[in-house]
C-alpha cells in the first residue's frame, strides 16, 4: 500500500457544534500523519473550483453558500492507503446510510450538513491539496517512534 496524501476539510457545520477535536482525533488513533492544517471561510471562487464537478446538480449554489458561510478547518494527512481509509473513516455522503462508527454515522443526519469532505481519488486528492494549499503550508515531520528509536 503506497503512502499517499489525502485532503478533508471540516465543513462549517462541524465547526459551529464544535466536532474540529473529536475529528482530528479520529484521524491521528488511526495513525495517520496531519501534514496541512488551517481555519479559512473559503471564497466563493475556491468553492467553487473545489465542487466544480457538482456544477450543474440542483444543490450546487446552496452547497457553495453554505460551505463559504463559515470557517472551514482544511487539512492534508499523509499515509498508507489513506485516501481510501479517510473515505471509510468518513461514512457514506447520505449520513442515515453512513455505518455506525464512521464520522458522518456518528456525528450526521443531513445530507445538506454532513461535516466533513474527504477526497475521493489520487487525481482529486492531488487537485484539492493544491487548490487548498501552497506548498510551503505543508510540514515534514517525524513521528515520535520513529524520533525516538534508540
Ligand atoms: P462526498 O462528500 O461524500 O464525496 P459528493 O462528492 O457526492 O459526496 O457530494 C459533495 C457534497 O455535496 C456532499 N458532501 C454534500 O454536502 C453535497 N451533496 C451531495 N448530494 C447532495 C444532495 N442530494 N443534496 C444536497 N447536498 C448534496
Amino acid at each position: 500500500m503506497a503512502t499517499e496524501r489525502t485532503f478533508l476539510a471540516i465543513k462549517p457545520d462541524g465547526v459551529q457544534r464544535g466536532l474540529v477535536g473529536e475529528i482530528l482525533g479520529r484521524f491521528e488513533r488511526k495513525g495517520f500523519k496531519l501534514v496541512g492544517l488551517k481555519q479559512l471561510v473559503p471564497s466563493r471562487e475556491l468553492a467553487e473550483s473545489h465542487y466544480g464537478v457538482h456544477r450543474e446538480r440542483p444543490f450546487f449554489a446552496g452547497l457553495v453558500a453554505f460551505i463559504t458561510s463559515g470557517p472551514v478547518v482544511a487539512m492534508v494527512w499523509e499515509g498508507d492507503g489513506v485516501i481510501a481509509s479517510a473515505r471509510k473513516l468518513i461514512g457514506a455522503t447520505k449520513p442515515l446510510e453512513a455505518e455506525p462508527g464512521t464520522i458522518r454515522g456518528d456525528l450526521a443526519v443531513n445530507i445538506g450538513r454532513n461535516v466533513i469532505h474527504g477526497s475521493d481519488a489520487p487525481e482529486t486528492a492531488d487537485f484539492e491539496i493544491g487548490l487548498w494549499f501552497q506548498p510551503s503550508e505543508l510540514c515534514e515531520w517525524t513521528p515520535a517512534d520513529q524520533v525516538w528509536r534508540v
